[in-house]
């Protein structure tokens, strides 16, 4: 039987670096393969969306790829087709023909302004709210991805955590630790280099191209491989998203970013640690906050300690030397506590299963 609502059209403006497609292309995969959707992703830069899908072809306007038809968003959009669902990812403004289009469409399309992710107390009271359009006979409704059954949900693919226990299950046991790096520039990395180097057993720190290996080549000088005490670092290509994954789940230790990697360290279920994506007027520091007081609420206070000193000392750069010896310290007691909390997580619907509900109610 055909899905209702069966075409999708999802635009995507990439503001920088990957978070924003990296969360459109899982979308528009996951509704193309695990909800038979007719999904078009529609993006401003290919050449973003490429080392995250290296079978994108940067030269063309129109492609298929894993079940999605991607488009190459170049104004004026020229509309062959309005899709009975329309997502405007992160506010990024539809072209006005679309918008057009839409108001002649019958009967309307359900309009989606899918937003970042917070963990604030705001969100979840803005989830699903409506905003009529001021001219066009149009409503758009804005869904806010969260981490609780009154949030819109978090991107999880179906079988996702089964994969990652299969895979965990296959791996070689190791000495020491391995730790993955993927932050922002104005983490204290050079810090962070020196405490692993002072290390009593071998660290493996696989760090990610662009900002990350920038930091640690300020520190050390060269383009590496390094080696300094116990610290070897190994830089490594960018990867496709599902070997990006598959990295978070053979390290010990994640340093991720943004919003993407951030949730994907969380289904990893391993110990990591979050930066988050500046904002104006220290914005983000609240992000961290409310996702720490969700996230430590059922570790001990040792283990709870150590997880909030270590986000807080990352994020600001202060007191990163204390907290990193707490965090080593209760590293068994968080990695029991982040599989409960990744299970407790993937016990509410993922993103994706709640989105296709939330339209369809929207008839
Ligand atoms: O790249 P990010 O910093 O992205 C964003 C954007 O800056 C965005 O504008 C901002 O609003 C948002 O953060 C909060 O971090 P993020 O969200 O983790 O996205 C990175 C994506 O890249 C994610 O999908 C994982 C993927 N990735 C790979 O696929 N392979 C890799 O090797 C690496 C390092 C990342």
């Amino acid at each position: 039987m055909a899905p209702m609502q069966p075409n999708w059209d999802i635009f995507c403006r990439v503001i920088d670096n990957y978070g924003d497609i990296g969360v459109c292309w899982r979308l528009a995969r996951q509704l193309a393969n695990e909800h038979g959707r007719r999904v078009r992703l529609w993006v401003d830069d290919l050449h973003s969306l490429q080392p995250l899908c290296p079978e994108t072809d940067v030269a063309l306007a129109v492609q298929a790829c894993r079940g999605v038809e991607i488009r190459h968003w170049v104004e004026p959009v020229a509309v062959d087709r309005v899709g009975e669902v329309i997502i405007e990812a992160f506010g990024c403004d539809l072209p006005a023909s679309v918008v057009a289009g839409m108001a002649r469409k019958s009967p309307r399309p359900c309009w989606i302004n899918l937003e970042y992710l917070t963990a604030e107390a705001w969100a979840e009271g803005c989830h699903g709210m409506a905003s009529p359009h001021p001219s066009l006979p149009l409503v758009k409704y804005f869904y806010f991805p969260g981490f609780s059954p009154a949030s819109g949900g978090l991107l999880r693919e179906r079988g996702l955590l089964a994969a990652r226990d299969a895979e965990m299950a296959r791996l070689p046991r190791s000495e020491g630790l391995d730790v993955s790096m993927f932050c922002y520039e104005s983490a204290p990395v050079g810090e962070l280099l020196d405490l692993l180097a002072r290390s009593p057993t071998a660290v493996r720190l696989h760090v990610a191209p662009g900002q990350p290996l920038a930091a640690v080549a300020a520190r050390f000088g060269g383009s590496g491989p390094w080696r300094r005490g116990e610290l070897t670092v190994i830089p490594f290509d960018f990867l496709p998203q599902d070997d990006f994954d598959r990295l978070l789940w053979r390290c010990d230790i994640n340093f991720v970013r943004g919003e993407d990697s951030f949730v994907r360290a969380q289904w990893a279920a391993r110990p990591f640690v979050w930066q988050a994506y500046r904002q104006a007027d220290e914005a983000h520091m609240a992000k961290l906050r409310a996702f720490l007081a969700q996230y430590v609420a059922g570790l001990g206070a040792a283990g709870a300690a150590a997880a909030v000193d270590l986000f807080q000392a990352w994020n600001s750069g202060h007191g990163l030397g204390r907290a990193w010896e707490s965090f080593l310290a209760a590293r068994p007691e968080i990695a029991q506590h982040n599989r409960h909390w990744a299970e407790r997580l993937a016990g509410h619907p993922d993103l994706a299963a709640a989105l296709v509900k939330f339209c369809a109610g929207k008839v």
